[in-house]
């Protein structure tokens, strides 16, 4: 295959070699970044300047300083998936296709964690697919997937997963089927399989995460990083992308009147209230506010009380915070 180049001599570059070179973010720890490229050859590069601007999935422009490298340019992203808190901007990812959202029998989920992470791919226009895993707990696991019964009926795919059985291999076959010819971008809290699914579907990828961790010399950093992984390493159509830190999942680049629109089920209740700038908290006239006193329980798209809940907690949080 032949490697895209670009005969461009770098203005800034101090280095013998004039060639920019383009490649593909596929880790991240810190400020080193893994960069691949069209045959597959990793290496290890660093940003031009003090900022590392380049996540798993962004294309970039490097070129090599011995054996390492310098990005250049992040090439134009076709979209991003951030998580933001208060300070910065953690990790995301850019041009992906899907955010897988894992979540398991138990222990047991958070519905605000689910919710945040719902609304950050609403916000990027990332289509989200909900995983319940730990089919064999079965008592749990029924009881997990009545508490999703919400997320069902606002039309968010929602499978059932047993990684542990060997009789649950049709789940798998399902979820793969969901994952072929995709990027997906895999999220979800401590324990519920994050590790045992990205090591079913690429059964060599703790032997990856040992090589990246020899070349930083610094294993202790690998756990943090997210990481892109091929699910076929000769096709290459397929990848998941395992990032941590679902728990602090900030959503600070989301406006508080930008809220309900990211909430498909407060979303159908939207365009009936009197004012345009309706928060939706205590306005006369609020279309949310009609709908919460004469819901029936019978219907699909109804907000329930813990999604009103998170909403009015979302909205406070996000108003609270100085405006620029
Ligand atoms: N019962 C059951 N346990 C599972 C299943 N999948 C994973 N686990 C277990 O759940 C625990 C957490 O899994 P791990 O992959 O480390 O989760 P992570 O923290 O999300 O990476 C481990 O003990 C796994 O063996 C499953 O389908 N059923
Ligand atoms: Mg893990
Ligand atoms: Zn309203």
């Amino acid at each position: 295959m032949a490697k895209s180049r670009f005969n461009l001599r770098s203005s800034t570059s101090t280095t013998t070699s004039p060639l920019l070179q383009q490649g593909r973010v596929v880790a991240t720890f810190g400020r080193h970044v893994l960069v691949e490229d069209d045959a597959g050859q990793t290496r290890i590069c660093h940003p031009r300047g003090k900022k590392n601007e380049a996540v798993v999935g962004d294309r970039v422009a490097w070129h090599p300083s011995q054996d390492e490298g310098t990005i250049e340019q992040v090439l134009p992203r076709r979209n991003v998936f951030y998580r933001q808190d208060e300070i910065r901007t953690k990790s995301f990812a850019a041009n992906i296709d899907q955010v897988l959202i894992l979540l398991a029998a138990e222990p047991e989920f958070s519905e605000r964690q689910l919710t945040r992470a719902l609304i950050a791919a609403e916000a990027t226009g990332i289509q989200p697919l909900i995983v319940l895993n730990k089919l064999d707990l079965l008592e749990r696991f029924e009881r997990a997937w009545t508490r999703l019964e919400p997320y069902r009926a606002m039309n968010y795919a929602v499978m059932p997963l047993g990684l542990h059985e060997p009789q649950h291999q049709l789940s798998k076959d399902t979820l793969y089927q969901h994952l072929q010819g995709r990027v997906t971008l895999v999220l979800g809290p401590s324990g519920v399989g994050k590790s045992t699914l990205i090591n079913y579907f690429v059964p060599h990828a703790q032997a990856l995460t040992n090589v990246v961790s020899k070349a930083l010399n610094s294993g202790k950093h690998t756990t943090t990083a997210t990481r892109w992984y091929w699910i076929d390493e000769i096709a290459r159509d397929t990848v998941l992308i395992d990032s941590p830190g679902f728990q602090e999942f900030g959503l600070h680049h989301i406006q508080a009147p930008m809220l309900a629109q990211l909430m498909p089920d407060l979303r159908v209740h939207l365009g009936h209230c009197k004012f345009a700038n309706c928060t939706h908290l205590h306005e006369p006239g609020c279309g949310v506010l009609q709908h919460l006193q004469t819901r029936d329980s019978l219907q699909m798209m109804n907000i329930s009380d813990n999604r009103y809940q998170i909403y009015k907690e979302l909205f406070v949080e996000m108003s609270a915070r100085p405006q620029w």
